[in-house]
């Protein structure tokens, strides 16, 4: 490409951004921002799949049949914001088939948080309430983001996240309502499921590799630690609110600042679990795996299919 067209294409591209005009998928971009958006959607993508699996764990032992369908409905949901994702991945030109051996190669990340197993009902209130809770903190603000099928795609994945906040919440607050039993175990989830869940958020502002570009390219909105504050400032009042204790010591409303101060999260944990090293990454790949290979016959059928009708119409 001749220099004097490269900025021009530059020129219009940053002033689109200057001007909050989404970039779409036959504009000009420059390849490092190609390149983020694929990284950042293809991790948020395979995250929504991995997602399913530690509440898919707990489909077959809701403790009723309500419980059952809005759980399955939920986990459904899940996969369905997985391919939204996918398909806004392929528009920047990504092959999902490539994308995908790359999370099983473990080039590719996925969030974090999927890596804790769910091991009691309580889990799921805990997740619902805390995961997807962290998760709109964090998706509400990328429906403004600046890739136009990535910020279209936020929209209905948010609306559907709100209700799998509330169901947990639910579950929580039913559980806080119970038998002492039915207390403690709401309370040992939130003793599990709480640094897991501020974690989510990325490492601290100092040691994000890739904020402050993202949002230079307004693809990121706020920064991880913006968003971890806002996030701890609105769950604390709820779980106060049905009697749960946050297991953090340092926990303190600060006046001055408006704010929640919080204690230190164990970063040194967050790095063992995203290089996968965490309770269950190696569990969870392998039932990936697994679903890749026992999905490989209706794949094949499919294409085999594809290619007759071809055929069929050509002759
Ligand atoms: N886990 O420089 P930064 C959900 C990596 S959806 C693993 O700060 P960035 C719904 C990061 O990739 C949850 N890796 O990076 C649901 C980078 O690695 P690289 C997923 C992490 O991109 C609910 C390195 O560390 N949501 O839960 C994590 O600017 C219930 C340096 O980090 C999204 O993906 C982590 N937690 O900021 C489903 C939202 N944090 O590539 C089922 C979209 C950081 O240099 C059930 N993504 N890393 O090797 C984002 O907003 C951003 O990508 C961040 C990270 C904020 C996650």
């Amino acid at each position: 490409m001749k220099e004097h067209n490269l900025a021009d294409l530059e020129a219009a591209f940053n002033e689109k951004l200057k001007q909050d005009i989404r970039i779409e998928p036959k504009d000009w971009m420059p390849d490092a921002y190609r390149k983020t958006l694929i990284r950042q959607i293809s991790q948020h993508a395979h995250s929504e799949i991995v997602g399913m699996l530690p509440e898919g764990n707990w489909i077959t032992r809701a403790p009723n049949l309500r419980r059952k369908a809005v759980l399955l409905a939920k986990v459904q949901d899940e996969a369905g914001h997985g391919q939204y994702l996918y398909s806004a991945m392929e528009t920047l030109g990504a092959s999902r088939e490539e994308s995908i051996d790359d999370m099983h190669t473990g080039k590719a990340k996925y969030s974090s948080i999927f890596n804790y197993p769910t091991l009691t009902w309580a889990d799921m209130g805990a997740v619902g309430w805390l995961v997807d809770g962290a998760a709109i903190m964090n998706q509400v603000p990328l429906c403004r983001t600046s890739y136009g099928p990535y910020a279209r795609a936020m929209v209905r994945i948010c609306k559907e996240e709100s209700f799998h906040q509330r169901q947990g919440y639910e579950i929580m607050c039913t559980l806080m309502k119970g038998s002492e039993e039915q207390k403690a175990m709401a309370q040992d989830a939130l003793n599990r499921f709480w640094w897991p869940a501020l974690m989510m958020f990325g490492p601290s502002d100092a040691d994000s590799t890739h904020t402050q570009q993202s949002i230079d390219w307004k693809i990121k909105r706020h920064t991880n630690d913006e968003l971890r504050q806002m996030f701890v400032d609105a769950t604390v009042p709820q779980a106060e609110l049905i009697g749960l204790t946050i297991p953090d010591k340092d926990l303190k409303w600060n006046e001055e600042r408006g704010h929640y101060d919080f204690g230190e999260i164990n970063w040194d944990e967050f790095w063992q679990v995203v290089s996968g090293n965490g309770p269950c990454n190696a569990e969870r790949i392998a039932t990936r795996l697994k679903a890749k290979e026992d999905g490989m016959w209706v794949r094949e059928a499919a294409m085999a299919h594809a290619e007759k009708k071809k055929a069929k119409k050509a002759s």
